[in-house]
């Protein structure tokens, strides 16, 4: 028998404001909560000391029923940099190894970064309309290069699961950063 969450459910779309309606949760990540990620740790403790800062805000709507547990949400990345390295997701691996994942990029300009535990790298510059497909076992990372909010669309089982100690155990092979006013990626030093 179908319980109440088995019945199809849609959301709305503002395209132009980057965001949806009806929204059951929204969080907030602060530079704060990401004080291992940015290469720049002096520049990242001095935005805080002036009070933190807010890098991105995750808007949510699980389509969870009784037998599955897809997820969406709308992630909005503000602009800007600490020090010369522009504002990212803290980034992630899927807990469980058969776990993909669909990215959609509705407004913005940026790079979605991948990498596997061996090492491999990938870096997909991403504008206004780009779907990017993230395999199993890719450590995934959004940096927003652009003037403007970067907005996108993720989709995912609410199972994968959320490993960041990984990330910021490895860290990703390359960082962006602004060079003579270009957004360009270089090499990390961790
Ligand atoms: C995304 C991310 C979201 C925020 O929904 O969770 O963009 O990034 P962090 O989780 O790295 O802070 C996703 O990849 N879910 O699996
Ligand atoms: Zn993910």
């Amino acid at each position: 028998m179908l319980q109440p969450n088995d019945y199809p459910l849609s959301v709305q779309f503002d395209l132009a404001a980057g965001t949806f309606a009806p929204i059951t949760s929204k969080s907030e990540r602060r530079l704060s909560e990401m004080m291992q990620s940015f290469y720049d740790v002096d520049a990242a403790r001095a935005i805080v000391e002036q009070g933190d800062r807010v890098l991105y805000e995750v808007l949510y709507s699980p389509f969870e029923t009784s037998k599955s547990d897809m997820a969406m949400c709308v992630t909005r990345i503000f602009p800007g940099k600490v020090g010369d390295e522009y504002h990212m997701t803290k980034g992630h691996l899927h807990e469980r190894d058969d776990q993909p994942e669909i990215y959609f990029c509705l407004q913005g300009e940026g790079y979605l970064l991948l990498q596997t535990l061996d090492g491999e790298f990938r870096a997909e510059h991403w504008t206004k309309g780009t779907l990017s497909h993230i395999p199993p076992m890719w450590m995934h990372r959004t940096v927003n290069m652009g003037a403007d909010t970067l907005v996108f669309v993720s989709v995912y089982n609410l199972s994968a699961g959320h490993d960041y100690e990984v990330v910021e155990a490895k860290g990703f092979k390359m960082l962006v950063v602004e060079r003579e006013g270009q957004a360009v990626l270089v090499e990390s030093e961790k």
